[in-house]
């Protein structure tokens, strides 16, 4: 059965989600425009041969950066009653409104794809010229305020901001949250299957931090010190690293002649030492005895025994060594054998595998396609494969699902679903035109 047939297509289903040069994640459930969501549909946007509104993506997003250099996770360009929490909770004084935490940075990595695989040069040119400064002082601001001690390893602050929520990862940092005191009602609990989304425990901690936030009036020194959840993130880490790759390579390449690299001095030497750091202190969070990364508790100082796809990300950060790309090559292979659709987000032999309850096992396309990039640049060709061919399978079971179940591939959460459109037009079934396009522009195809 091929649930593609009689689906919308791709494209079709990224013009469903358009609202005027941002796209909604969906309809309803996800109302505005996020951050890592935004970045992936771009490159939807540019394989469905729209770059002009691959480009328009990254600008709408942009909007919503704070001076101090953040892009929140989300933008709330318009009004929407069907999400929680919306604006008036999170209660950031800026136009458009956002919230006040990010999410992983795979923005910059997407704007290397976009410039090096536009056709039209002139818009390339033009567009990255204007966004790559204030993509420079995103990745700024998380070494800045999010690793003042110079660890190598940013921290984060809410789960919202691994874009994991749930992720079992979390489940310890997260006791130590007191439950938010007010009432509240939820929207995503209407609108999907409960048995699909977090639980109310971790709902009540999600909307403390919130609060949180707002009464330290999102003061980084605050927060730093006295936010009750702070977590090393290793996929957050291995994302924010790769883009930080690709922008100092996109200034110093220089392929444009735009002279990026002569008005960006000073910040890709910062850059510089900041990719340094993070490839040093990045071998804190291996595990010699689980065969992956971890990540790590930094209120209490202990490392986060869970096996997930986070801690596979370091091969698209390039920062594991050969002997532990090794290990965890062989530990893909074996997690795919357990639950064949996708990489499960949480490896299926865990004791907090759960294929369909959102972070904690179903797949999820994007992460495979990060994934996918790690093994194919560590010379794991056989790895890529397997991941790209169980990718399409779970798109030919269900179509365009939030994410699938890895066990059934059943389709779980949100339909007709952008990043999912963006990776099967991208990724797993690009259109002739757009693999004959990449050619035309020398691109040449990983996995
Ligand atoms: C909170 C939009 C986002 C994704 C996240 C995913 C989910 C939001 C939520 O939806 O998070 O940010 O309300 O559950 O976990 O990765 O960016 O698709």
């Amino acid at each position: 059965m091929n649930a593609k047939l009689d689906a919308l297509s791709a494209h079709d289903v990224l013009k469903l989600n358009d609202l005027g040069g941002y796209t909604v994640p969906t309809r309803g459930l996800y109302p505005f425009q996020w951050n890592w969501d935004a970045a992936i549909t771009a490159l939807g946007w540019l394989a469905a041969g729209d770059e002009a509104r691959a480009w328009r993506e990254v600008e709408r997003l942009l909007e919503g950066q704070w001076d101090n250099g953040m892009v929140p996770h989300i933008v709330f360009h318009g009004d929407a009653e069907t999400y929680f929490p919306g604006p008036e909770v999170w209660g950031v004084k800026h136009s458009p409104s956002t919230s006040a935490i990010s999410q992983p940075p795979v923005l910059a990595s997407v704007m290397k794809l976009l410039f090096e695989e536009g056709r039209d040069r002139r818009l390339a040119e033009e567009k990255l010229a204007a966004t790559l400064p204030g993509v420079i002082r995103y990745h700024l601001w998380f070494y800045r305020d999010r690793d003042p001690e110079h660890t190598g390893r940013v921290c984060s602050y809410h789960p919202w901001e691994s874009g994991m929520d749930n992720s079992p990862q979390w489940d310890g940092p997260l006791a130590g949250v007191p439950p938010v005191d007010a009432e509240y009602v939820r929207r995503d609990t209407g609108l999907v299957d409960p048995s699909e989304r977090p639980h109310k425990y971790e709902y009540d901690r999600y909307i403390y931090l919130v609060k949180f936030f707002q009464q330290n009036e999102h003061d980084a020194e605050v927060l730093y010190r006295d936010c009750p959840y702070r977590v090393e993130d290793i996929s957050l880490i291995s994302i924010l690293h790769r883009g930080t790759r690709d922008l100092i390579a996109l200034c110093e390449e220089d392929a444009a002649g735009l002279g990026l690299v002569n008005t960006n001095g000073e910040a890709l030497f910062s850059l510089k030492q900041s990719l340094a750091r993070t490839e040093e202190g990045v071998q804190a969070l291996w595990s010699d005895e689980l065969g992956c990364f971890l990540s790590r508790d930094a209120r209490a100082n202990v490392l986060l025994e869970h096996v997930t796809t986070a801690g596979i990300l370091p091969l698209f950060a390039g920062v594991a060594s050969g002997a532990q790309a090794q290990r965890m090559g062989g530990l893909l292979e074996e997690w795919l054998e357990q639950a064949p659709f996708g990489v499960a987000s949480t490896h299926p032999a865990s004791t907090r595998f759960e294929p369909k309850r959102y972070w904690r096992g179903p797949s999820w396309l994007h992460i495979n396609w990060m994934l996918a990039i790690g093994c194919e640049e560590y010379g794991m060709s056989r790895e890529a494969d397997q991941i790209k061919q169980a990718s399409q399978k779970c798109i030919e079971a269900a179509g365009y699902y939030e994410y699938f179940n890895s066990v059934t591939g059943e389709g779980c959460g949100g339909r007709d679903f952008s990043w999912t459109a963006a990776m099967d037009l991208y990724w797993l079934n690009p259109l002739e035109s757009f693999t004959a396009s990449k050619a035309a522009t020398g691109v040449v195809e990983a996995s």
